[in-house]
């Protein structure tokens, strides 16, 4: 049997962090968490670029210029997506999710789902370093893995 699994070492490794503006709090946390894993695993800082959009909206799109670019090994996005009483959180959840998954298979490059989708501020909160770890953290940790695994297709 073979089994083949990617490594955890980013080192020489080309980050793109693409990051919402909207609910900025939460995001910087989501950032600082990504940016920490990264690190940690050998990445390099001058291998990390973020790049700021207005909301998850906008994160397709931007995901697909900064994937096609060739610069990066992977892609990721980093957004919170809060509920609210608003119908509306389910266009802009499911618009950047799919948008995003579509990216990466369009392109080949991983292009990772590190958006939080809660109910509320609080849930949001809890994921981005307190209670509930760190989503950034966790959506990082997946882009070091998918970048290994890619190699070795
Ligand atoms: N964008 C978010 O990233 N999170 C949200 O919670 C959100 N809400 O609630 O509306 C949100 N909206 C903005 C959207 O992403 C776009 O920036 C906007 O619609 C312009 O295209």
């Amino acid at each position: 049997m073979a089994e083949v699994k990617g490594g955890v070492v980013a080192e020489n490794k080309k980050f793109a962090c693409i990051v919402s503006r909207f609910n900025e709090t939460i995001t910087l946390r989501l950032l600082q968490g990504a940016r920490d894993c990264l690190l940690r695993h050998q990445a390099k800082a001058e291998n990390i670029t973020v790049y700021w959009v207005p909301g998850a909206f906008e994160m397709p799109l931007t995901a697909k210029k900064v994937a096609e670019s060739g610069n990066f090994d992977a892609v990721i996005c980093l957004g919170a997506v809060i509920r609210g009483e608003t119908p509306h959180f389910d266009y802009v959840a499911g618009g950047a999710a799919s948008g995003i998954s579509r990216v990466s298979l369009d392109t080949g490059i991983p292009v990772i789902f590190g958006v939080l989708t809660c109910d509320t501020t609080a849930q949001a909160e809890e994921r981005s370093g307190l209670k509930a770890g760190n989503k950034g953290w966790d959506a990082a940790m997946s882009a070091i893995e998918m970048v290994n695994l890619m190699d070795q297709i």
